[in-house]
């Protein structure tokens, strides 16, 4: 039974940087299998863990990352939940943070650990983080209260010396072995000499004991709308008049300002009356739309756009794909927008 015996995890790899090799020709790194990667990290044998893995059968740059991966992820982790202690998901870091947003809506009432990592060198390299990364995640996974339950019951990033909740990241750097950061969530945990668990920031279900519920269909009618100075009517109009466009993630300046121009606003409203949700983040990496701040913000809440309070570009979007895959209608999206759902927003 889970939580007395041996950690049991389940491994499952989908490719990214961790697991790469360098391509003979191109010189280029290009995902490899995951044997390549085991067989690179030899203290894994250190662990009193009973591992198992599964590995996607192509294994991918997470660049190539899209919902129906995100599917195949639940499906696993699903199938198996009953007789896992938790799971570690090793995934590129480009769009890590797209699939940990997405993963913790698709899979509700999550009671157990899903800590996604990955590194910045490849596994096979001497300097590699991907050893410590993996090692780490597999302990946080491990982790247990004194009753036996999981310490970590959502879904997470572990990299280098933090553990992140997987719906308030964002990968902060192309380079850095520090990549990714929570800027409106503290850290879960500290890595250092021990790993020390931030207990009031984890996440604890509104319903515990409720089962697993696995969301499969995420609806891809969605996009960003990046605002800059001088940004012109007819790219705003072509964005907002895309055949079947559902949902539009406006990002918009500082506290969630606009511009005041009378075409800005008529596209915006154009676009809400003919069903469209628009939902209002800032494209500061810290803070929060606050609407009636300035005239700026307060004219576009005015035109029926939902703030969207501290949500990360990457949860806002994998929300709203969630919310339309459930059917859910314009009123209710826009409802559920604004409401915590699995620690998403403040
Ligand atoms: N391009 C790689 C990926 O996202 C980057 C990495 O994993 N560090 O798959």
């Amino acid at each position: 039974m889970p939580g007395k015996t041996r950690p049991r995890i389940l491994m499952i790899y989908t490719g990214g940087t961790i697991g790469m090799k360098e391509n003979p020709e191109t010189k280029a790194l290009e995902p490899f299998d995951f044997n390549h990667l085991i067989d690179n990290v030899p203290k894994l044998k250190m662990l009193d863990y009973d591992i198992q893995h599964y590995q996607f059968s192509h294994p991918i740059d997470s660049s190539d990352m899209n919902p129906e991966h995100w599917s195949q992820i639940v499906k696993i982790i699903d199938y198996n939940y009953n007789d896992f202690d938790g799971f570690v998901v090793l995934h590129g870091t480009d769009t890590m943070a797209y699939t940990a947003s997405a993963l913790s809506f698709m899979l509700q009432h999550l009671d157990k650990p899903v800590i996604i990592t990955g590194s910045q060198l490849p596994i096979g390299e001497v300097r590699t983080d991907g050893e410590e990364n993996l090692i780490t995640a597999l302990q946080i996974a491990a982790s247990r209260e004194v009753d036996g339950q999981p310490t970590v019951r959502e879904v997470a990033i572990l990299f280098e010396n933090s553990l992140w909740r997987g719906n308030r990241s964002t990968k902060k750097s192309a380079d850095n072995f520090d990549a990714f950061r929570s800027n409106n969530y503290p850290q879960l945990a500290r890595v250092g000499l021990d790993i020390t668990f931030n207990k009031e920031a984890l996440w604890r279900g509104q319903s515990p004991g409720h089962p697993l519920e696995v969301h499969l269909d995420m609806d891809t009618n969605v996009v960003f709308l990046d605002l800059f100075p001088g940004i012109q009517e007819n790219v705003v109009r072509h964005i907002l008049s895309t055949p079947g466009l559902k949902a539009v993630v406006l990002k918009t300046f500082g506290a969630g300002n606009a511009p005041g121009q009378p075409w800005f606003s008529k596209a915006i409203r154009d676009a809400i009356n003919q069903g469209i949700v628009v939902v209002n983040i800032t494209q500061c990496p810290n803070g929060e739309v606050d609407p009636y701040r300035y005239m700026t913000g307060l004219g576009l809440a005015q035109t029926g756009v939902v703030p969207g309070h501290d949500l990360t570009p990457e949860a806002a979007i994998t929300k709203l794909m969630y919310l339309l895959g459930k059917k859910r209608n314009t009123d209710e999206v826009k409802h559920l927008m604004q409401c915590n759902l699995c620690g998403e927003m403040s």
